[in-house]
């Protein structure tokens, strides 16, 4: 799964299925990113920022569902980094 940020938008492109589940996270905007994603009630995100032109990596156990994604840092997630990760 690749899940990009810019100003202010989130892409999210391929499939992902129940069980490990790669995270590439890319920062395709102007400004450092972070990462965070709500995985069946706990939070887990990045350890650190991304930097323009940069990119993370999560690796997840998910099960099936969806899931709330967003830009940890203030006031992003408002602006509209925002998403909802389908897992199948
Ligand atoms: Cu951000």
């Amino acid at each position: 799964m690749e899940i990009s940020f810019q100003e202010w938008s989130v892409g999210i492109s391929g499939m992902a299925h129940a069980g490990q589940v790669k995270l590439l996270i890319r920062n395709q905007g102007r400004f450092p990113h972070s990462f965070a994603i709500n995985a069946g009630g706990q939070v887990r995100q990045l350890g650190s920022n991304v930097a323009a032109g940069g990119s993370g990596e999560l690796t997840l156990a998910l099960a099936a569902g969806e899931y709330t994604l967003w830009c940890p840092l203030p006031g992003h997630r408002e602006r509209g980094l925002e998403a909802k990760l389908q897992v199948q």
